[in-house]
């Protein structure tokens, strides 16, 4: 009998993802994904606003190694909370394969901090979406920015198109790198070049400490798989455009997707339409994660 069970609409990542047709360059960089528990061995968190299907390491790695990428970073899924046991884990478990951006708590200590940073940390991951964490005052995350500032630690951001305009001030004020997460999720509907997209454009053109990650057109596509066509002109875009300051990751195990269960297969052929050139590819997938996550003073 598991220890937990998932929740009753709860979609479970795919078994069997086709082999993708495009190639990864050599040093590919999975930048954004997850592992669920083992629920047994690393529960969940009692704060979790969802329960899923246990995806550990194991079948992450396996995905990889299947799919061509050579690395992971894996990121601190809502469902563990400040609980970073599993992930550390994972890293643990990676053969220096994988980073991780983790959650933690204004109570952290510097000694957790400096064991999280031997296993492999590079950054903590702030969410605003409230479907998925119950928002915190601003004080709460500078104070987090005084404890990881001094370790060369990132911020991720993950939050929904329209909080960018309320939380401005407070992304454009953060001192470190800043990664958002899935372009800030964009309505694809609406137009690449209108207001709202053109707001996080500006975050990016004004502020060179923001990164963007191209993922997830799973989520955000209306046109729907596998081919997911309206995302491709926004992720397209930002990869063009700042071509040094993006990323790609899978979002494997996929969480909360409704929808549908995308095929990961499918998402790797996504990335040509978006990155058009192996110049760009290059950048996207092996340049770019490697000099945030593998570089300088980050052995
Ligand atoms: C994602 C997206 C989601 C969930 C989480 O940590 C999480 O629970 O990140 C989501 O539900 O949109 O980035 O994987």
């Amino acid at each position: 009998m598991a220890a937990f069970e998932m929740d009753a609409d709860w979609r479970c990542f795919d078994p069997s993802p086709s082999k993708p047709d495009f190639v990864l360059p050599a040093g590919a960089v999975d930048a954004h994904c997850h592992v669920f528990g083992p629920g047994d061995v690393f529960p969940y968190a009692p704060e979790r606003k969802y329960t899923p299907c246990d995806a550990g390491k194991e079948r992450l790695f396996a995905l990889r190694d299947f799919l061509g990428f050579e690395r992971n970073v894996i990121v601190q899924a809502t469902c563990h909370g400040a609980d970073n046991r599993a992930l550390v884990d994972a890293l643990r478990s990676s053969d220096g394969r994988a980073r991780g951006i983790a959650t933690v708590r204004d109570t952290v200590t510097d000694a957790e901090l400096q064991d999280m940073h031997e296993a492999g940390v590079r950054g903590v991951r702030f969410n605003f979406v409230r479907r998925l964490v119950d928002p915190r005052p601003e004080a709460y995350y500078r104070s987090i920015i005084e404890r990881i500032a001094p370790l060369g630690w990132q911020v991720v951001i993950y939050f929904e198109a329209a909080d960018l305009e309320e939380r401005w001030d407070f992304f454009t004020s953060l001192p470190t790198t800043v990664v958002v997460d899935h372009m800030g999720r964009p309505d694809v509907t609406r137009p690449v070049d209108g207001p709202e997209f053109q707001r996080f454009v500006r975050l990016m053109a004004e502020h060179g400490n923001v990164w963007s990650k191209v993922s997830c057109p799973e989520r955000l596509s209306k046109t729907g798989a596998p081919h997911y066509d309206d995302v491709v002109p926004f992720a397209r875009h930002l990869v063009e455009r700042f071509p040094d300051r993006v990323l790609w990751g899978t979002d494997w195990p996929h969480p909360n997707m409704k929808s549908h269960m995308p095929d990961d297969g499918a998402l790797v052929n996504f990335i040509p339409r978006i990155a058009t050139t192996p110049e760009l590819q290059r950048q996207l997938l092996v340049d770019n994660p490697m000099r945030l996550y593998w570089g300088a003073g980050q052995s």
